[in-house]
């Protein structure tokens, strides 16, 4: 405790502090709450094994979140709880490195507010569209170029398609006749797996500043007015395609079971919960988006569906090294899950562009 109190003390803390302890159920980083008799803040040590460059997130999450929040001080909001607040350490630098080359940052904690694990209806899919939509339209005109890649080729579908022909070449778990018929449904999409890339390529859709991980449990909601307040887990925050937020929201948001139900008769892809969101995500950001922008949307919630389905079959051939693991098929059925929500968004293709040319107009 001690030592993690010297932690906080390196940051420009307002007060003396009163308790510290563990705090929120994160999978990556491990986070804090620290109370001192003035404010409370959140401290947070980041896992340097995900994320090998620690300076250049700081550096990101700081570049965004102080531009979030000048437009949010122009309209008059709190920008305290709108964004999250960094807070600077010693010699201007807004991260603590600790004896064992650990980075800890630090920002004013967010009361009164909770991150859903559990989308519980349409409703709540509105309100995540909202926000993401909003983080778009508010970044629409930050310069993406300057942000670093943090982890590099992540949406990129058609360099994920090659980590997977890479992994079925190599077949280090010798587990590759065990999902001959997912290997199969993984390749036969190859052509498809690179619309969005060739699109930004051909110079016909812009780079923008996305989230790239884009759930429910990322948006901090109000606990009286149920309302979004603040986008949070800023680590992936890199250039891509607007596609790619909208859709990884859809591809967790929108299905009718969690990620790794193992009983495909549980898992669809919900027009109504597409519906809900893409209501949310337009009513916002529609105007900050082009024509091709708005057309290839639904091409995002295919392609992030796809791509983490053919990371979680390349992990399973590999002999899970990446994702964690609850059992040894755990990410084969996680692949069959994304790919049966392929299939199901293919099949209703034609209602879902209508659904969206409903909402672009
Ligand atoms: C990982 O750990 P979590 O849930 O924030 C992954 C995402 C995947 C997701 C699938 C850095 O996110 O890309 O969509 O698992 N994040 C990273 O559950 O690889
Ligand atoms: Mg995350």
């Amino acid at each position: 405790m001690e030592a993690l109190k010297k932690i906080a003390e390196q940051f420009e803390i307002e007060g003396e502090i009163k308790e510290l302890y563990l705090f929120g159920n994160g999978h990556i980083n491990t986070t804090y709450k620290v109370v001192t008799d003035k404010n409370a803040y959140t401290l947070q040590k980041i896992n340097k094994n995900v994320f090998p460059s620690p300076a250049d997130i700081m550096e990101n999450s700081v570049g965004v979140t102080s531009f979030l929040a000048k437009k949010i001080a122009e309209r008059g909001g709190d920008v305290n709880r709108e964004t999250l607040h960094f807070l600077k350490a010693e010699g201007e630098k807004f991260y603590v490195v600790d004896e064992n080359g650990d980075y800890w940052r630090s920002w004013i904690f967010i009361d009164n507010a909770t991150a859903h694990e559990v989308v519980t209806g349409p409703e709540m899919l509105t309100e995540s569209g909202r926000a993401f939509g909003e983080f778009q339209r508010q970044l629409a005109d930050y310069p993406a170029e300057t942000l670093h890649e943090v982890i590099k080729d992540f949406h990129n579908t058609p360099a994920r398609f090659k980590q997977l022909t890479d992994a079925i070449e190599a077949n280090k778990s010798g587990r590759k006749d065990n999902c001959r018929e997912e290997i199969k449904f993984a390749l036969e999409r190859e052509e498809a797996a690179g619309e969005l890339m060739r699109l930004l390529n051909e110079g016909k859709l812009p780079l923008k500043v996305t989230h790239n991980d884009t759930k429910m449990s990322n948006i901090l909601v109000d606990d009286s007015t149920n309302k979004a307040v603040c986008i949070i887990d800023l680590d992936t925050v890199m250039p891509g395609l607007t596609a790619f937020d909208y859709g990884d929201s859809l591809r967790a948001g929108a299905s009718t079971a969690a990620e790794d139900e193992a009983d495909l008769n549980k898992v669809w892809f919900s027009l109504e919960l597409f519906e809900a969101y893409t209501k949310g995500f337009l009513s916002v950001a529609k105007d900050a988006l082009t024509e091709v922008e708005l057309e290839t949307l639904p091409l995002g919630a295919k392609l992030m569906t796809y791509e983490v389905g053919i990371r979680f079959l390349a992990d399973y051939i590999n002999g899970d090294v990446y994702f964690r693991t609850k059992y040894p098929e755990h990410n084969l059925v996680r692949a069959r899950n994304q790919f049966k929500l392929v299939k199901d968004i293919e099949d209703k293709w034609d209602e879902i562009m209508a659904i969206m040319h409903k909402y672009m107009k």
